[in-house]
C-alpha cells in the first residue's frame, strides 16, 4: 500500500499518527508530494485523487482513497485487531464522530483558511482574501478556548482513552503555529493535554 503524503501538511499527519497508534505505519510505503511545486496538480496525481489533495491511500489492487478520515476508517475496519481509535460501542462511535465533525468544521477549516488566505501559500491556484483569513483566525482561537474548557478534568477529548478526535485536534493545534495562534498561558488544561499528546511516540510520525 502507498500513502501519498506531505510531511509538513496537517491532513496527512493525521493519517500518519493514526497509523502509528495502530502500529501499522511501517507497513505502508510513504511517497512525498511537494504541494508548493504543485505535484498534487499533475494529471497522474489527479487520476488517484480527483480533489488533488493529500493524503491519498493507494491499495495494492490500485484502488485509491483521497480523504483523511476515509483512509482512517479503512484501517479501523480492515485491521480490527489494532487499537480502536474510532470507538467500539454505538455511543463511543457517535460521540467520536461528533467531535471529528466539530474539529473539521469549526477548527481545521478555519485554521486552513487562515493559513491559505493570510500567507498566500497557494496564491498560484487561488485568490487570497486576507480579511477572510483574519475572520478564520478568530474561529481557531475560539475553538482552542472551547477545547481548554472541555479538557478541564479530562485526559482525552472523548471518553477515557485516545481517539481520532485527540489526534485531529492535536495536529490542528500544532499547525496553528503557522497562523501565530498558540495555546495561551491561562489555558492549562489544553496545555497539559497537548504535552501528553506530544509525549506519545506517535506524535513523531
Ligand atoms: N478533506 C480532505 C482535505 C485534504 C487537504 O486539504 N489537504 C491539503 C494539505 S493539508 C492539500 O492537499 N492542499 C493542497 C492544495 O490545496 O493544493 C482530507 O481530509 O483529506
Amino acid at each position: 500500500m502507498k500513502l501519498f503524503d506531505t510531511s509538513t501538511a496537517t491532513n496527512p499527519r493525521r493519517v500518519r499518527i493514526f497509523l502509528a497508534e495502530k502500529g501499522l505505519l511501517d507497513q505502508i510505503e510513504v511517497i512525498q508530494v511537494d504541494l508548493q511545486k504543485g505535484e498534487n496538480l499533475s494529471e497522474e496525481y489527479k487520476a488517484r485523487n480527483p480533489m488533488k489533495k493529500v493524503p491519498t491511500l493507494e491499495l495494492d489492487d490500485g484502488k485509491c482513497l483521497g480523504d483523511t478520515m476515509a483512509i482512517c476508517r479503512y484501517f479501523e475496519e480492515s485491521a480490527p485487531e489494532t487499537t480502536r481509535l474510532l470507538g467500539e460501542t454505538p455511543w463511543e462511535k457517535a460521540e467520536i464522530e461528533q467531535w471529528l465533525r466539530w474539529i473539521d468544521f469549526y477548527f481545521m477549516v478555519p485554521t486552513g483558511m487562515c493559513f491559505q488566505h493570510c500567507s498566500g501559500y497557494f496564491k498560484d491556484r487561488m485568490k487570497p482574501i486576507p480579511e477572510w483569513g483574519e475572520e478564520c483566525r478568530k474561529g481557531a482561537v475560539k475553538f482552542m478556548k472551547f477545547l481548554d474548557q472541555h479538557l478541564q478534568d479530562r485526559e482525552f477529548i472523548c471518553g477515557d482513552r485516545l481517539s481520532a478526535a485527540d489526534i485531529n485536534a492535536y495536529v490542528t493545534v500544532d499547525f496553528n503555529r503557522v497562523n501565530d495562534v498558540r495555546i495561551q498561558p491561562e489555558q492549562a488544561a489544553l496545555k497539559a493535554w497537548h504535552e501528553r499528546m506530544k509525549g506519545r511516540p506517535s506524535a513523531k510520525a
